[in-house]
């Protein structure tokens, strides 16, 4: 598979995994996962057919892991960015001293004032390096990276949850736990 069918693809499932299961008749499961022979049965249904080898290749080549198997094999999920209701059933987990979110200069003000907001997702992402951060933020054009003080957070009674790919989730970060560097 080129890069170019791998991205396509990529998009498609993150797109029905994600976000709109329903559009090509599927269901998340608890824990948003969803049986790959459903899958791939409603992907050739709607015009992007996908062979269980592909879907393997994608899966394993995703540079950020964004798509995970359960142990059997049987059932594939999104590890994070959804914005339809799935609880993941993340734990709890303890995060780092510091963890970094990139966004665009056209945010900052709203984000001085009312600090980290999940927008449209079910969390605030952030990355455990600033290299990944300024991809995340380089989405949006020139990126601003924003250093999250997250032990401090996490201290002070913030939930935080690690995603399957080292996305770290959180329900908000308030302006007094942020740094512009
Ligand atoms: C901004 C991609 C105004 C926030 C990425 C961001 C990541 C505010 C945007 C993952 C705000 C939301 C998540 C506030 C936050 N006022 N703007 N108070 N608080 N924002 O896409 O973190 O390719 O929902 O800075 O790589 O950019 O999908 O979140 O710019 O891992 O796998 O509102 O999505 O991964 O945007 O990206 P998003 P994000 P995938």
């Amino acid at each position: 598979m080129d890069t170019k069918q791998a991205t396509r693809l990529s998009k498609f499932l993150s797109l029905h995994l994600r976000h709109a299961p329903g559009a090509i008749g599927l269901e998340l499961q608890e824990g948003g996962w969803v049986a790959v022979d459903e899958l791939l049965a409603a992907c050739a249904a709607h015009g992007q057919p996908i062979g269980r080898s592909e879907l393997d290749e994608l899966v394993a080549d995703s540079d950020k892991q964004r798509f995970a198997f359960d142990a059997t094999g049987t059932r594939i999920r999104a590890q994070q960015g959804h914005s339809v209701a799935v609880d993941l059933q993340l734990s709890p987990a303890v995060p780092p001293a510091v963890l970094y979110h990139g966004t665009a200069p056209a945010a900052l003000p709203a984000i001085r004032r009312e600090g980290l907001q999940k927008m449209n997702r079910h969390h605030v992402h952030l990355s455990p390096d600033e290299e990944t951060a300024r991809r995340v933020g380089a989405r949006r054009g020139k990126p601003v990276i924003l250093t999250v003080e997250a032990g401090a957070l996490h201290a002070a009674g913030g939930v935080f949850y690690e995603s399957g790919n080292g996305v770290w989730l959180v329900e908000a970060v308030p302006p007094q736990y942020l740094r512009e560097e």
